[in-house]
């Protein structure tokens, strides 16, 4: 689907974010097609807007997010939770007839009109970092904000393959199934716990003791979905057990606060630190 280079064209827009899902979509290293984000963004998707990717600038630019707009089909991404609070002007996404335009007027208007809406990384799909407590600018998720049933591809960052393999699906026309938090399940079926290689591993007492389970040092793992354990990240060279470095949830709603701090034990209780067993299966 994604070598015709056809399909709706996507925009792409920037609410409250730090551009980690963006940089993680650019990191795009795969055998098959399309191959690398270059590839992805001249040859394969229809990409009208994106406020880092595109070439354009200023007017020029704008007039192609209107153009796809007005155009009928377009799936609508969005990167970041969307500010509320002082009516929204925390977050201009660009000038439209001379007037700033906020990511809440934008949003709230192009959701509604879009075939699709993609969720992309933590803070658009649940709030996330952009909406973590306090949350001073009332950071909302894409969904709660306008009602509109979002396809979430939650990660801080999201895996670039869970982004362009879902866009790939939608160009299929595909169902994209999801899940309860309305993840592709395709990405989402599993914990990362249950495909984790360091299950039956003892517990780690301390950080950097190669091969151990994490879990008492507080993993989250076995509350967290994704396919990072198979997967990888960075082109299939690691990913973050792996490098010894826990689990934090990132892929789940409520995260980071639901999971903070994440240096303590994720739900071992007295009773299991007790035991002289110290796995888990
Ligand atoms: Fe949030 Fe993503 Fe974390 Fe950053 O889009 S999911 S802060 S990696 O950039 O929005
Ligand atoms: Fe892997 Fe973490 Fe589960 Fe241990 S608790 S097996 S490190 S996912």
């Amino acid at each position: 689907a994604l070598a015709t280079g056809g399909g709706p064209p996507i925009i792409w827009i920037a609410a409250a974010n730090c551009t980690g899902c963006t940089v993680s979509l650019s990191n795009r290293i795969s055998t098959g097609h399309p191959t690398d984000a270059a590839d992805l963004l001249i040859s394969t998707i229809n990409l009208a807007y994106h406020p880092n990717l595109m070439g354009a600038a200023g007017d020029l630019a704008v007039q192609n997010a209107l153009s796809a707009e007005n155009s009928g089909a377009f799936v609508l991404a969005v990167e970041g939770g969307v500010p509320t609070a002082f009516g929204g002007r925390c977050c201009y996404v660009w000038r439209e007839n001379g007037q700033d335009m906020t990511a809440l007027e934008v949003v709230q208007r192009l959701a509604p009109k879009a075939a699709a809406v993609l969720s992309i990384g933590t803070c658009a799909s649940y709030g996330g970092m952009s909406g973590a407590a306090p949350n001073p600018t009332s950071i909302k998720s894409v969904q709660s904000l306008t009602g509109v049933s979002t396809i979430n591809i939650p990660g801080c960052p999201a895996h670039p393959d869970w982004i362009v393999g879902t866009i790939a699906k939608l160009l299929t026309g595909a169902n994209v199934n999801r899940d309860s938090s309305g993840r592709p399940t395709d990405f989402y079926g599993s914990t990362i716990h249950s495909t984790c290689p360091r299950r039956n591993a003892t517990w780690a007492t301390t950080f950097g003791q190669e091969g151990l389970c994490l879990r008492d040092r507080g993993c989250k793992g076995s509350n967290t979905r994704g396919d990072c354990a198979s997967r990888k990240w960075n082109g299939g060279i690691n990913w973050c057990v792996g490098a010894n470095a826990l689990c934090i949830g990132c892929t789940e709603s409520g995260f980071p606060d639901r999971f903070s701090p994440f240096l303590t034990s994720a739900g071992a209780t007295p009773s299991e630190h007790a035991t002289t067993t110290q796995s888990c299966s």
